[in-house]
C-alpha cells in the first residue's frame, strides 16, 4: 500500500499523494472490495492516526512520522475504546500525569482495547485524560521509547470478522511520553472526533465496495446452481429482487457518499452528514450481504464462497466507528435540538 501511494492519499504534502476526498474514499471501496480488515488496517493508518497528525501534530511531529508512515515503514494504532468505554469515548479512565521527577514528561496509565493494529503498531496514538486539569490530550507513544514494563499490546484472538486485519488490546503502566509528543493543537473530545470524521467518510465508500463484491458474487452463483427442471437460481424472481435491492442500495449509497465527499473538499460537510452516510451504507451493507447469502444456501457455511466472510466482517463495520444506533442518535439530537444519549 505505501508502495502505491495508498496511505494517508488525502494529504497535502510529507510524502502522501495529495488526492482528493473523494479519491480517497474510492480507494477505500476499491480495498474493501476484496476485504473489510485489509481496508480498516489501511484507515486505521490513513486518516485516524496520519489524518490526526496532520491536523493536530506539532511540525516537527509531522516531519517525524508522515513520510515513513506514508511509505508503510512505520504503522499506527488508534486508542480510544477502553473496556469500559465504547460508545462514551468521554467517560475514559486513562491518564496522564505529570512526571514527579523528569520535566517536560507525562506518566500515562490505563488500558484501550479492541485496537486496529495495536500488536503490531510502532506509534500509538493514545487518547487519555490530563490529571490536573481532566481534559482529553492526544499522545503519540513511541513503541521504541518505552521503557520494558510500560507498554504491552496483546493480540485479540480468534475473533469471528475481520480476521484480516490485526485487533489488540493497549496497555499503559506508568509508561513515560515526553511532553513533545503530545499534540499541541487540540484538547478535548473534538480531537479524536475530527479523526474519525474522516475515517467514517472513507467507511461509508468503503462497505459498498464490500457489498459490490457479495453481488458480483451471488450473481455469478446465481447464474451457474440449477435447481427444479434445470433452470439457474437466476430465473427465480425472488432471487432476482435480492439482487435488485443489493444493487439499488449500492447505487443510492456511492451517490450519496460521493455528493458528501465533494462537500467535504468544499468545507461544506457536516459530521452529521458524514453519520448518516456511514450509518445508513453500513446498515444496508450489512443487510444485503446477509439477504445475498441467502442465494448460496448451504454453500454459503465454505469459506470458499467469500460470502460468509463479508458478512461477518460487515457487522464490525456497523459497530466501531460509533454503532449505527450511536449514529441514529447523532441524528436525532440534530433534528430535535434534545440529547438522547444520557
Ligand atoms: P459531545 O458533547 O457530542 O461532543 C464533545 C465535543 O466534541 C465535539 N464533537 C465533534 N467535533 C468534530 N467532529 C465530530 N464528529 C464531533 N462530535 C462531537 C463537540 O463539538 C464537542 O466539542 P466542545 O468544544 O464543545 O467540547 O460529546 P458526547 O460525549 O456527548 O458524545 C456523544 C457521542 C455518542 C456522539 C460520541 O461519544 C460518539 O460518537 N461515540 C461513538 C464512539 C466512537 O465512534 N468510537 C470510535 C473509536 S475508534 C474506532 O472505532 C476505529 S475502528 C477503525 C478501523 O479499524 O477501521
Ligand atoms: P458499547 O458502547 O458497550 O455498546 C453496546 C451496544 O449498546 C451497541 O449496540 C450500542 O449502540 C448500544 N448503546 C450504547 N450506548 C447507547 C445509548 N446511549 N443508547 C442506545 N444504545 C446504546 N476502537 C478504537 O479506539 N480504535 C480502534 O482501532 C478500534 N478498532 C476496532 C476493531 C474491531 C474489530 C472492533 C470490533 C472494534 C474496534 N474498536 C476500535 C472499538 C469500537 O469503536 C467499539 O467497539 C464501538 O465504539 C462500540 O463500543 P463497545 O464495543 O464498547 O459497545
Amino acid at each position: 500500500m505505501g508502495e502505491l501511494g495508498l496511505l494517508g492519499a488525502n494529504l497535502q504534502g510529507y510524502g502522501c499523494a495529495g488526492v482528493s476526498d473523494v479519491a480517497g474514499a474510492l480507494i477505500t471501496r476499491a480495498v474493501e472490495r476484496v476485504d473489510s480488515g485489509y481496508r480498516s488496517g489501511m484507515s486505521v493508518q490513513s486518516s485516524l492516526v496520519m489524518g490526526g497528525i496532520h491536523e493536530f501534530g506539532s511540525e516537527e511531529q509531522k516531519e517525524r512520522y508522515l513520510p515513513d508512515m506514508a511509505k508503510g515503514k512505520l504503522l499506527g494504532a488508534f486508542g480510544l475504546t477502553e473496556p469500559n468505554h465504547g460508545s462514551d469515548p468521554g467517560s475514559m479512565e486513562t491518564t496522564a500525569r505529570e512526571h514527579p521527577t523528569k520535566k517536560g514528561c507525562y506518566l500515562l496509565k490505563g488500558s484501550k482495547t479492541w485496537i486496529t493494529n495495536s500488536p503490531i503498531a510502532d506509534v500509538l496514538l493514545v487518547w487519555a485524560k490530563l490529571q490536573e486539569t481532566g481534559k482529553i490530550r492526544g499522545f503519540l507513544v513511541d513503541r521504541k521509547d518505552c521503557p520494558a514494563g510500560t507498554l504491552e499490546t496483546p493480540k485479540i484472538s480468534n475473533k469471528t470478522g475481520l480476521r484480516a486485519s490485526i485487533t489488540g488490546m493497549i496497555h499503559l503502566e506508568d509508561c513515560p511520553v515526553p511532553k513533545e509528543n503530545m499534540f499541541p493543537g487540540v484538547e478535548g473530545l473534538k480531537g479524536p472526533f475530527a479523526c474519525l470524521n474522516s475515517a467514517r467518510y472513507g467507511i461509508s465508500l468503503g462497505v459498498m465496495g464490500a457489498l459490490e463484491d457479495c453481488l458480483a458474487r451471488a450473481r455469478t452463483y446465481a447464474l451457474e446452481r440449477k435447481q427444479f427442471k434445470g433452470n439457474s437460481l437466476a430465473k427465480y424472481q425472488l432471487i432476482q429482487k435480492k439482487l435488485a435491492d443489493a444493487a439499488t442500495d449500492i447505487s443510492y449509497g456511492v451517490l450519496a457518499s460521493i455528493q458528501v465527499g465533494r462537500l467535504k473538499e468544499q468545507g461544506k460537510a457536516t459530521p452529521e452528514m458524514i453519520s448518516m452516510v456511514k450509518r445508513q451504507n453500513c446498515d444496508r451493507a450489512l443487510w444485503n450481504a446477509r439477504v445475498l447469502q441467502e442465494i448460496f444456501g448451504g454453500n454459503a457455511v465454505s469459506d470458499e464462497y467469500g460470502i460468509g466472510r463479508h458478512v461477518a466482517n460487515l457487522y464490525v463495520t456497523q459497530t466501531y466507528e460509533g454503532q449505527s444506533d450511536i449514529h441514529s442518535l447523532i441524528l436525532g439530537r440534530a433534528i430535535t435540538g434534545v440529547q438522547a444519549f444520557v
